[in-house]
């Protein structure tokens, strides 16, 4: 038997052990319905949210709070009737901020102040309070592109909201988001435990509750001990619908039951209220057990937590398709653009690794390896061989009309010289000589002719009147003479054609 009880022992220290380690990082967080709304039933028949009290141009209907409609210049409120009982606090803000226009005006404000708020110019409701103010700011006043905003403001009464500033001289913490014109609504998760003040952000594009991301954290925040909540907005001359869906609010404890700030619990008052939610939360289950008994093909488990979820109107249904779409679309976008990115990457490494190259190949020949990058022509060059090839070939061209045109001229010289050589005067050639020798040869034909017929003559005549005594010219001599005139005369014509054919030529 000892050694179970041992056993038991360990096992019970160390289950001491590490729900003191949960409760040490997770404070016990209880529903406040006193300071909530939510839907379905938000607003009962006559208009009224239960421990709420709204004003202004602020609406009530079963589904949501709409704190001002989209309309210019309207204000309106929502404060919870009884300040809070109990020090740390969590706040579920679900709410919508839609309008047509591409920006909006002015904003939505939660608050948890010392006294309740009224009408007033910050985002609805009055300045100078005494508490702290988180404002989810459209409409960028100061101009610095920086709006839609959510930024907190701690104020002890002091201060004045710097509107024209928006407010960022003056805020405790902030961060950009947009929350206008969601497909679902947005959510804040405000937590304010021991002092330290957290902003949690859902940019309604899912429909995912724990979709939230930091906004921001702040340490040391102190805030007054007890307070109301409320919820606020205003339009300008810009205006949007500022529905406010939920606002739950969780009381969070300490686990630490020796805490200080608990000390105004009595210890029974803790046992007595501790007994009465576990009663009811018993009774609660006990129906909701029953009613599933009693109907089991309704619904399952989990969609009876929240029968608000079970319908969607057609807008909700379009606006999820139409989200669903743009999100491939989006996937789809990012996908390409880092494609897109890697190839540019890879240009720009193959550029440099070109240039690096090129760089190399000219100042250091003596390089080892990298010797076919050398070879790579660079613009300029390609440019300057492009220009040289144009200029060559405009050359050619101007060679080509050159060319043509001494063809041409060549021809028509060559047509002149056949004009002048189909002309007068150009005895050149063997036929004017074939043609002088025959004359010459007809002359001496001729000569021939007539000096037989003087032989002939003088053979008739008596030869004893010839003087013999006397000189007399013989026909032997005279044809002697004859032939020599002859030669002499060819020689000439001979000469004058040489002379006129040479003279010709320099022609
Ligand atoms: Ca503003
Ligand atoms: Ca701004």
């Amino acid at each position: 038997m000892a050694l179970p009880a041992r056993w038991n022992l360990l096992v019970g220290i160390a289950l001491v052990f590490l729900c003191n380690c949960i409760n040490a990082q997770n404070p016990f967080r209880s529903f406040r319905y006193k300071y909530s709304f939510k839907p379905p039933y938000l607003a009962q028949k006559d208009g009224s949210v239960p421990f709420w009290e709204y004003s202004g141009n602020a609406i009530a209907n079963e589904e949501m709070v709409r704190i001002t409609p989209s309309l210019r210049s309207q204000k309106g409120q929502i404060w919870t009737r009884t300040p809070t009982e109990f020090d740390w606090w969590e706040v579920e803000l679900v709410f919508r901020v839609t309008g047509r226009g591409r920006i909006g005006a002015d904003g939505l404000a939660l608050w948890y102040t010392e006294s309740k708020g009224v009408e007033g110019p910050v985002f609805g409701s009055n300045d100078n309070w005494n508490g702290l103010g988180l404002f989810f700011d459209s409409f960028d006043n100061d101009n610095k592109h920086n709006n839609p905003f959510i930024m907190a403001m701690t104020n002890d009464g002091s201060q004045s909201y710097a509107h024209q500033l928006d407010g960022s001289t003056q805020q405790l913490a902030g961060c950009l988001r947009d929350f206008r014109n969601k497909p679902f609504p947005v959510r804040a998760k405000i937590e304010y435990y021991q002092n330290t003040l957290s902003v949690m952000f859902h940019n309604g594009m899912s429909n995912n509750e724990q979709d939230y991301e930091m906004c921001f954290r702040v340490e040391n925040v102190m805030l007054p001990k007890r307070g109301y909540f409320g919820v606020t907005a205003a339009t300008g001359g810009l205006a949007d619908d500022h529905d406010a869906l939920k606002f739950l609010t969780y009381n969070l404890q300490s686990p630490d039951s020796s805490g200080q700030e608990e000390a105004h619990i009595t210890e029974d008052e803790r046992a007595k209220l501790s007994k009465e939610f576990q009663d009811y939360q018993d009774k609660l289950q006990k129906q909701k057990d029953e009613y599933r008994q009693a109907h089991p093909d309704e619904a399952e488990m989990g969609k009876m937590e929240n029968p608000e979820e079970w319908f969607e109107t057609d807008n909700q249904r379009e606006l999820g398709q139409i989200f669903a779409g743009q999100s491939k679309m989006f996937d789809a976008l990012r996908d390409i653009q880092r494609k897109m990115d890697d190839l540019v990457g890879r240009q720009e490494r193959t550029l440099s690794l070109m240039s690096a190259n090129q760089v190399g190949g000219v100042a250091q020949t003596g390089g080892t390896g990298q010797v076919p990058g050398g070879d790579v022509l660079r613009r300029h060059e390609v440019d300057t061989a492009l220009a040289n090839q144009r200029e060559i070939v405009g050359a050619a061209r101007e060679i080509k009309a050159y060319v043509t045109e001494i063809h041409q001229r060549t021809a028509t010289i060559v047509q002149n010289q056949g004009k002048q050589v189909g002309g007068s005067a150009q005895p050149i050639g063997y036929d004017h000589v074939q043609n002088s020798l025959n004359e010459v040869k007809e002359g001496l034909n001729l000569i021939k002719r007539d000096i037989s017929v003087t032989a002939q003559r003088l053979a008739a005549q008596p030869v004893t009147s010839c003087p013999t005594a006397q000189p007399c010219l013989t026909t032997t001599i005279f044809a002697v003479f004859m032939v020599i005139q002859m030669v002499i005369m060819i020689g000439y014509f001979i000469y004058r054609d040489t002379k006129e054919a040479q003279a010709k030529k320099f022609y």
